[in-house]
């Protein structure tokens, strides 16, 4: 397996990230109400309770059906991601043992952010908190995705928001854009060639649209894939809802699957979460749409490029459900 270069630096800033974190939501200044961009409000006289219940019924009602729509809350464009069935895993059997065995997926619909969650919504979350000066450096501005993000920093963001991390089959069936057991979310082109790639997405190195070396890119820099969805490969590694468990291919059930109950001890012992989609810090190779990856043996170098965009469920009309405030996302 090829990896991306690791140095003291990384090592460093990887310690420091560890060392910081912690759940800051505030769950009680946040809902989870949807609108397009500007819905029509009645104007009459109402009660105060009536006139709440009917914006927010405005609100909604004209999201069904929206290939796109916009998250009230945080401001995100997302897009619907329509109910489905495909081939999970590495098609191509160039890849890691635990991308296999392909298997066959069946999901519900459900809304994904078409951008990782930007650095900008990341300090609105936060309250302004200064961010440190390693995540700064690697993501230089506000529209850059934000990165050093603890799993469960992104779990607390997602249900501030009302959303929730994608599973990690929601992840790859979304990344695929429609696509049949292709390499990229772009196709096939080059694995060890980088001049097609770096058209696509911003990994190790600069190139072609690739301007950024080890810095992310401003969320949106290349191409969507066929749901509209932006740098599902490359940029910043995207942290999944599921444990990382090297043979849940063998067990995974059919339908909506969440992942294994517990992950394997992968890191000194301890169990992480999978990340995917490549990072800025990384090769080709981890581009991958079937690349599994977690923080692996003591690799922290890994982390300081995490980040992650959050998804929402539809009811059986494609409709976005509201998440009831402080609920907390069942995956049983
Ligand atoms: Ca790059």
């Amino acid at each position: 397996m090829k990896i991306g270069r690791i140095s003291i630096f990384h090592l460093i800033l990887g310690l420091i990230l560890i060392s910081c974190g912690g759940n800051e939501t505030d769950p009680a200044s946040v809902s989870s109400k949807v609108s397009v961009p500007s819905p029509k409000i009645p104007q009459k006289e109402t009660s105060q309770e009536t006139e709440k219940q009917i914006v927010e019924e405005q609100d909604i009602e004209p999201q069904l059906g929206k290939k796109e729509i916009v998250w009230q809350k945080d401001g995100a464009k997302m897009a619907l991601i329509p109910a489905g069935s495909f081939e999970m895993g590495d098609a191509l059997q160039e890849g890691e043992k635990e991308e296999q065995p392909v298997h066959t997926i069946e999901l519900d619909a459900f809304y994904m952010d078409i951008h990782e969650v930007t650095m900008e919504q990341w300090k609105k979350f936060k309250g302004g908190k200064k961010l440190d000066d390693w995540v700064k450096n690697a993501s230089p501005g506000n529209k850059h995705p934000v990165v050093g993000v603890l799993w469960e920093d992104a779990v607390a963001y997602a249900e501030a928001m009302g959303k929730r991390l994608p599973t990690e089959a929601e992840w790859e069936y979304a990344a695929r854009g429609g696509l049949v057991g292709k390499r990229f979310p772009w196709g096939d082109e080059n694995l060890d060639d980088d001049a097609i790639p770096r058209m696509h997405a911003n990994f190790d190195g600069k190139g072609g649209r690739d301007k950024w070396g080890e810095k992310t890119a401003p969320v949106g820099s290349f191409p969507p894939n066929g749901y509209g969805l932006f740098d599902m490969a490359g940029n910043a590694f995207e942290w999944t809802k599921d444990w990382f468990k090297y043979e849940y291919y063998k067990k995974s059930p059919r339908k909506n699957p969440t992942g294994p109950k517990a992950g394997d001890n992968v890191n000194q012992d301890k169990k992480e979460h999978v990340i995917r989609g490549g990072s800025a810090s990384l090769n080709s190779w981890s581009l991958r749409v079937s690349k599994r990856t977690t923080i692996a043996n003591n690799t922290f170098h890994r982390v300081a490029w995490i980040g992650f965009r959050c998804v929402v469920d539809v009811d059986e009309n494609r409709r976005p459900k509201l998440r009831p405030k402080n609920k907390k996302w069942d995956v049983k």
